[in-house]
């Protein structure tokens, strides 16, 4: 598989190489294996575009186009995503934290989970700590799941893990962060118990913690 080339792509925002590589790539019958390695190649394609707005080569139009340009490539890997389906392994809650309007890794995140077993409840963007308190009251999940990809998305998933403690609701729930800015040290301060900036790990963490 021509890995490099489609990172490039992306980066270079070529959505009809990117789109026709990705039909050809369906069409193969790809392995779990071969999935997850085009997903990371397509991560990397984002981190060039966001290099790039970073050093005002991309402009905020730019970065909207990459964003859509990823959710139709995520689109085209759907089907095969999901065709692993088993029955029901748990229950989570996922959402993006309050200010943090990004959502494209956390909707493959998921995909994924989905596709493993999980029925997840998928609260949005920007959800303000309360909102996540809400749902997790109404649904009690398994595993919560936060996602931010702004630095000041940390904050917004310290406060929500801060509010959940306060409903007396964290001690029963196992949470796990993702994206860019995740770190250990911010998975410790955060209060969580796990972290990735992987959705592929992120769903083997889970799946472990229903073990
Ligand atoms: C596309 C994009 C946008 C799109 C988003 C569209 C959408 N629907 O999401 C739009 C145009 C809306 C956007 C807006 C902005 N963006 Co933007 N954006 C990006 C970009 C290029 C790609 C993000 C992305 O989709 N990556 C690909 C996905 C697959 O990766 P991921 O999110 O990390 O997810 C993976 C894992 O982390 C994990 N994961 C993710 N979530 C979860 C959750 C759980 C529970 C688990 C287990 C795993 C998991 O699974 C995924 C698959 O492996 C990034 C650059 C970058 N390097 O990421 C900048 C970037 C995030 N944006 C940035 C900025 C500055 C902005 C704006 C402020 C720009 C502006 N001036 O308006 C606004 C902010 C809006 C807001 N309040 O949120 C900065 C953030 C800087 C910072 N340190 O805070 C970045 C890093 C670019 C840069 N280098 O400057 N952006």
């Amino acid at each position: 598989m021509e890995l490099k080339r489609l990172t490039q792509d992306l980066g270079d925002l070529h959505e009809d190489q990117v789109v026709a590589f990705l039909k050809e790539f369906v069409k193969m019958d790809p392995t779990g294996d071969e999935v997850d390695a085009v997903i990371q190649a397509c991560q990397e394609g984002m981190a060039i575009v966001g290099d790039r707005f970073e050093r005002g080569d991309y402009f905020v139009g730019d970065l909207i186009f990459a964003g859509e340009l990823m959710t139709e490539s995520m689109d085209l890997l759907k089907p095969i995503i999901k065709k692993s389906k088993r029955e029901k392994i748990g229950v989570m809650v996922i959402g993006t934290v309050q200010g943090d309007l990004h959502d494209i890794g956390k909707n493959i995140y998921r995909g994924m989970a989905e596709a493993v077993g999980f029925e997840v409840h998928d609260i949005g963007i920007d959800q303000r700590p309360e909102a996540f308190v809400e749902k997790v009251r109404e649904v009690r999940p398994d595993v919560l799941g936060m996602s931010g990809v702004l630095t000041l998305a940390l904050e917004a998933m310290k406060q929500t893990v801060d509010a959940l403690i306060e409903e007396g609701l964290r001690d029963d729930l196992k949470i796990i962060i993702g994206g860019n800015p995740v770190t250990k040290d911010a998975c410790e301060y955060i209060g969580a118990d796990a972290f990735t900036t992987n959705a592929t790990e992120g769903v083997r963490i889970a799946e472990e913690w229903m073990h």
